[in-house]
């Protein structure tokens, strides 16, 4: 069966990376990418686009229509950072916007449907170091909260409608291609700009701040990958647990001089995005993604930087 896609969220951080690797995997004309932005982006002429709020139902019922996709991929969201200033809007959006989606796809016989969840499930009493797939969980930010219930909903709506609902826990996701979209994480794609604009930067998280990161190249493999997986070995219909790289702001910088050797890191207290990141893991165990579908990251710290560094000096 020839596959249509719809990709909702499609102009952030992920979404712009995902169409194109959906686009060249299934052809232009399968991957309907929507937003509610204009897109601005290399692929925005390859292939069909709709404007879309998937807080609105009725359009988002009208596009379902319209394509009667067999596969959906979700990614509009408010992260952590932007999520605390807006946290109504945040769960309004990463709820409401996951429930519409979820009941329209029963409504119109979707296959598949793609959610992503976050490390951001975890909270100051989970365990900070190779955190397992399941232990405590208690997130203390509304994106955080947001994202737990929302893998609550997807396991049930599996389990009470057989809905092959699929999701990954992402950790920051490090990539050169779109601006980040307001995580705790994003001081490890600023840097990076910084570095080689001015030579210095000022991270909003101490130089100790362990956290869990991906190359987005390895993100959209795994995202693809686990999609792809037959059914039948898909055992977590929550969020699977994923792991890439994980570092601190002074150690990324150590690596960023290899290749600039002037470049300067320096630190800005009090950032609440700081109290965020210390409820985090530093590290995932993510053995259930290996076991069931074969995960295996592809980018250490050295080649992520160097292929950051390479690519945003080209662009
Ligand atoms: C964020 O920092 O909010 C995101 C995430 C880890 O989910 N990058």
């Amino acid at each position: 069966m020839s596959e249509k896609i719809l990709v909702l969220g499609s102009n952030g951080q992920i979404g712009t990376e995902l169409v194109t690797a959906l686009r060249s995997a299934y052809g232009n004309d399968n991957v309907v990418a929507c937003d509610i932005r204009r897109p601005d982006y290399e692929t925005k002429n390859a292939g069909p686009f709709e404007f879309v709020n998937v807080l609105d139902k009725e359009i988002l019922k009208e596009i379902f229509q319209k394509y009667k996709p067999s596969q959906v991929y979700l990614l509009a969201a408010l992260l952590s950072a932007t999520g605390e200033q807006n946290p109504k809007l945040a769960w309004d959006l990463n709820m409401n916007g996951l429930l519409n989606v979820l009941d329209l796809a029963l409504a119109f016989k979707t296959t598949k449907v793609y959610w992503p969840s976050s490390i951001a499930v975890f909270g100051p009493n989970s365990p900070k170091e190779r955190t397992p797939q399941y232990c405590t969980m208690d997130p203390n930010t509304v994106y955080g909260i947001s994202k737990m219930a929302g893998e609550r909903w997807c396991e049930y709506y599996y389990q009470k409608y057989n809905l092959d609902v699929r999701s990954i826990r992402y950790p920051g996701l490090i990539s050169w291609k779109a601006a980040p979209g307001g995580g705790t994480t994003d001081y490890a794609i600023h840097i990076f700009h910084e570095a080689l604009k001015k030579g210095s930067y000022s991270s909003f998280l101490s130089a100790t701040t362990e956290l869990p990161m991906m190359y987005m190249d390895d993100a959209i493999r795994g995202t693809i990958e686990l999609m792809d997986a037959p059914a039948k070995e898909i055992s977590i219909r929550s969020s699977y647990n994923f792991g890439g790289v994980n570092f601190t702001p002074e150690v990324l910088a150590a690596e960023i001089r290899k290749h600039i050797p002037e470049f300067k890191l320096s630190y800005t207290e009090n950032d609440p995005r700081q109290d965020i990141a210390n409820s985090w893991p530093k590290s995932i165990d993510d053995s259930f993604a290996r076991k069931d579908w074969l995960w295996k990251p592809e980018f250490d710290l050295a080649r992520m930087t160097d292929d950051m560094l390479k690519n945003l000096k080209k662009s």
